[in-house]
């Protein structure tokens, strides 16, 4: 009994230890990208009201990773037409999102963190060709 009550202890006081490299948020969205194909960075920085670059342009079936930052106060990214794409990222603290671009087309993006006034036309457009 005494020795279950010292495991029971040290279970609460256990916690994993903080690793700095996974406090970057990485989300996948969209489909599963198949091994080995080619990947496209793109650097997105956000503030009110604006996505820069607001369009951007990406080759069929690539894995687009976007690594967004936020310059003056937190915003959010989502793919309107994927579901529960959104992710949220504040300044200092970038969010990394995969999208494997299997679709030609259009795909508008978005805040999805209010941020202000402004929030609604805070868009930006990725085409896929
Ligand atoms: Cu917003």
């Amino acid at each position: 009994m005494k020795y279950a009550s010292v495991l029971l202890l040290g279970l609460l006081l256990w916690a994993p230890p903080a690793r700095p490299e996974e406090k970057a948020v990485v989300k996948k969205i969209g489909g599963p990208a198949p091994a080995g194909a080619p990947v496209k960075e793109v650097q997105v920085s956000a503030k009110k009201y604006e996505f820069s670059p607001a369009t951007l342009e990406v080759p069929l079936n690539t894995l687009v990773r976007f690594q967004l930052q936020a310059t003056d106060k937190e915003h959010g990214f989502e793919i309107k037409s994927i579901k529960d794409s959104c992710v949220k990222f504040k300044p200092g603290a970038p969010a990394t999102v995969e999208f494997y671009a299997d679709k030609a087309g259009e795909f508008e993006f978005s805040c999805c963190k209010f941020c202000g006034m402004g929030h609604g036309r805070m868009k930006g457009k990725l085409a896929v060709k």
